[in-house]
């Protein structure tokens, strides 16, 4: 067969996003109520944190649009190791698709810089930042949001979703799978995608 096309998210794939947030939520914010991350759920975090007080969305979203805070996530666990191992195998593409927020001042550059520091500089080849995931190709697209849609209605990228603590309890429709963690076993995932 031709090559396999991973495409890995970013934020709850590769860097931890959710508890960045929150750590950084609680410090500047100490008096606020915060919902914890057995407690999350839904992809958006600033609308459960309208439900628990109107004011806690614009103050949710102040931490993440906040300089340094793309670039103090740190790692999932076993992530870097995963990718590196990904990119080295045979036959196989590797590109980190993340969405950056649309308050572009630090975000995107903190992207290109924690890829750098994590990764190594090798895969600052391999980013593709995109709003819309459907309209770029790949065979695989490792990403915990559960409802990605675009432009594109029929991407040629089979998602499997990473699990994370705003989706765990989701139940998912058969044929679509899971990546629990970075020990569950990818290498079964992108080798029933190869062509045979
Ligand atoms: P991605 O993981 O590539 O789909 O990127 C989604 C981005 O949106 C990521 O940086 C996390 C961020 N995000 C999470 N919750 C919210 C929210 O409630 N509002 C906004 N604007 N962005 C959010």
């Amino acid at each position: 067969g031709g090559r396999l096309r991973v495409l890995v998210d970013m934020d709850g794939v590769l860097a931890d996003f959710e508890g960045g947030f929150l750590k950084k939520f609680r410090a500047t914010y100490p008096d606020k109520p915060y919902i914890s991350l057995e407690d999350r759920r839904g992809f958006w975090v600033s609308e459960q944190y309208r439900q628990l007080e109107p004011e806690l969305s614009e103050k949710a979203i102040s931490i993440w649009e906040s300089k340094n805070f793309f670039i103090d996530l740190d790692p999932l666990p076993g992530a870097v190791e995963a990718v590196k191992q990904m990119a080295n195998l045979e036959k196989t593409d590797v590109f980190i698709c993340t969405s950056p927020i649309k308050k572009y001042r630090y975000c995107p550059y903190e992207k290109y810089a924690w890829v750098e520091k994590h990764l190594g500089p090798e895969f600052l080849e391999q980013i593709v930042l995109t709003r819309d995931k459907t309209v770029v190709s790949g065979d695989l697209l490792i990403d915990d949001r559960p409802d990605i849609v675009g432009a594109e209605r029929n991407p040629s990228w089979e998602q499997v979703l990473f699990t994370a603590c705003h989706n765990k309890h989701l139940e998912l429709p058969p044929p679509r799978r899971r990546l629990h963690s970075w020990t569950d076993d990818w290498k079964a995932i992108l080798d029933s995608k190869r062509a045979s």
